[in-house]
Formats: C-alpha cells, structure tokens, sequence
C-alpha cells in the first residue's frame, strides 16, 4: 500500500527500499499497448454471492483471473529487471555484476511503475481486473496507483493498516486489486485479513486533513503506527483484534479484490522463493480524489481534485481524469457517452388511495 510523502522522508523499518517513480519523466510512447484490447480476454461475469462476499468479509478473490501468459510476461520482466537486463526510468540502477544478493536487496517493491513502464499499465488496466471492478465498485472506475512487490526471501511484510489511510477518496470508494504472480503462501508471505473490519471507520493520521471524516467518533485515535510489522507498537491491532484473522493464499493468476478499510497485513517471506505481487488500487470516478501519490499538483491549495492525474478506466465521470501514457485501451480513450437514465426514475406517490408513479412534482 502506498505511503505518503511525509513518510518517504523519514524511512522506517517496514518501508524497507521502497521505491516511488511518480514524478518520474515516461519513456517515449509506444503503440504496442494499444493492441491489448477488451476483445482479446474473456469478459468476466461475477455472481451476486462475489458481491456480497466483499460486502460482508470485505475481500474476495477471484481464482485464475489472469491468463498465465500475461502473469508470465510480468514475472519475466521482474526477473529481467532484478539481472539488471531491464530497467525504467526511476527503478534503482543495477549493475549486472553485483552480487545477487545486492541486487534483490535493490527491489523490495516499486510504486507506480504504470507512469513509466507500458507492461505497468497494461496490468494497472486489465480488461479483466477491470471487468470485475465494474461489477464490484460501480460502472466509473478510475485507476490510481500501481504497486510491484518483489518480495524476495527475507523481505519484511507489511502489519495491519488500511489502504484508505493512504489513498484517501471522498466518498471513500478505494478498492484493491492485488494479483498473485507467484503462489502466495503462509510462509512466503500471503495476504492476512481481518473478516468484517471493513466495517471499521478509518484510523487517520490527525495532519492528513482528508482522512478525517471518522475523527468526531469516540473511539477514534490519531494512528501513526499503521503498517508497522510489530503488534505490540500497531495501534491498530487492538482494533484487528475485534476480528477473526484469516490468510488468504493464492494461486498465480488469482487476484484479490479487497476494500479500502479492511484491516490486512501480510508477514515475512520465510521460503527460499520470491513472493511476487501487482497490486492496483482504484475507486469510484465520481469520488473526489485529493491524493496526487503524495505529491503536489496544480489546484492543490485551491482545494481542487487530483483526478486529473489518474486513469478513467471504465464508465465516465463528471471529474477530470487523465489518459494512460502507453495507450492502453480504457474508457480514457473512448467517446464518453452519458448516463441520464437514473435521473428519470419516477417515484411512487400516493393519489386519491392509489400508488402511483411519480404524479406529483414541485419541480416541473
Ligand atoms: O503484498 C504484501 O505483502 C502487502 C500488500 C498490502 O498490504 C497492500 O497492498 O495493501
């Protein structure tokens, strides 16, 4: 999950090598990506019981979601940029003669790679990731931040935090998309979720002014400890406590969907193997996003969204949003076709002892 900017200055144990190359100038424009088109996956088709599984646990994962050739081409290009064989503007420099040990301690994971790596984007924007979140979150899906866990033996996890306490979006629409490219275990480190503190208010720190509409609620303190492996220092364990822990392993190609203020953490890699992960975040397109990957941007101080800078992957919206560097197929690129239906919607009303649609109106 991400971290702010306040805490990219000072680095903590947990944030071990993390990398951000949001600011990070893009390569040039390929038109490779454009050929990744909607037509070229099966369409997915959730039932109501997947819905009402992230309502109630507050995550669910869609087994094999991803074709293998595409987890392939992911888990390749880690490999590639791990040898130094490959590299992007704002991945950390390797030279292919350092000893391996050197160079996997370079990669703990990478932030936001999607502004400067097509295959980034191409995964930040998967037609099938996108397929479920239209179903899950809404048909306007705008895609924020991308994250790449190499996770190599030895690397630390992540303790209990929320993703919205990072990404905040008003509403709070946040979801996580966070694709297996290896098998996620136990002892490599999985994923691990409190079931229901979904339900949870948010956590927030007091100076992130926008993660504060739980604040006024007795119970509420100020965190600053979230993603802090230790339990004993987590504020929010005595909050994770509240709920029953399960692990959620999975399979390569399998993605978990899970909501932005459900209580997660994963442990330690313990295995001799990599434990890689794509993770992308999205919300609602309606929501108003005041989050710019923890950096500034015009209209800041105007109190003006940071919509502008994130991707309208599916639907439309009212807000600004950007276009995909690399030319990725996404409703960006598409006419915007307007939704006026639901404003039609006629109400019941009652009439001479009749319900009837709608007869009464103030408005006309
Ligand atoms: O992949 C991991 O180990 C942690 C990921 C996580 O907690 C997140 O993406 O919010």
């Amino acid at each position: 999950m991400a971290m702010s900017s306040t805490s990219m200055a000072q680095v903590r144990p947990w944030e071990h090598n993390l990398i951000s190359v949001g600011s990070i100038q893009p390569p040039p424009r390929t038109d490779e990506n454009a050929l990744f088109t909607r037509d070229k996956y099966d369409p997915v088709q959730l039932s109501v019981d997947d819905y009402r599984k992230l309502q109630s646990d507050g995550f669910v994962k869609i087994e094999a979601l991803i074709p293998h050739e595409d987890v392939q081409e992911m888990s390749l290009h880690m490999d590639r940029v791990i040898q130094g064989a490959e590299t992007a503007k704002g991945f950390p420099a390797i030279d292919p003669s350092m000893p391996e040990a050197e160079r996997v301690e370079r990669f703990s994971r990478v932030h936001n790679a999607h502004r400067v790596h097509p295959l980034h984007e191409r995964f930040l924007l998967h037609p099938r990731i996108l397929d479920v979140l239209e179903q899950l979150d809404g048909p306007d899906v705008l895609a924020l931040q991308s994250m790449a866990f190499f996770k190599q033996p030895g690397h630390p996890g992540q303790g209990y935090h929320q993703d919205s306490y990072y990404i905040p979006t008003l509403p709070n629409t946040l979801i996580a998309a966070w694709v297996a490219i290896s098998e996620a275990t136990e002892e490599n480190g999985c994923l691990w979720f409190r079931v229901g503190s979904q339900f949870e208010p948010l956590y927030p720190q007091t100076e992130n002014e926008f993660t504060h509409q739980s604040r006024t609620l007795e119970g509420v303190f100020d965190n600053y400890t979230a993603s802090n492996e230790d339990t004993s220092v987590n504020q929010l364990t005595a909050v994770a406590d509240r709920y029953p822990e399960v692990a959620c392993p999975a399979s390569s190609g399998d993605v978990i969907f899970f909501h932005g203020n459900i209580l997660h953490r994963s442990h330690a890699n313990r295995s001799t193997r990599p434990r890689r992960a794509f993770a992308g975040h999205y919300c609602d397109a309606r929501s108003f996003v005041p989050w710019n990957m923890g950096k500034e941007w015009d209209g800041m101080s105007e109190g003006r969204p940071a919509n502008q800078h994130h991707i309208l992957g599916r639907g439309d919206s009212h807000l600004p949003f950007a276009t995909p560097t690399f030319g990725t197929p996404c409703a960006a690129l598409e006419e915007r076709a307007s939704r006026v239906a639901g404003a039609q919607v006629e109400m019941p009303m009652v009439e001479g002892g009749q319900i009837v649609m709608g007869s009464l109106r103030v408005v006309d």
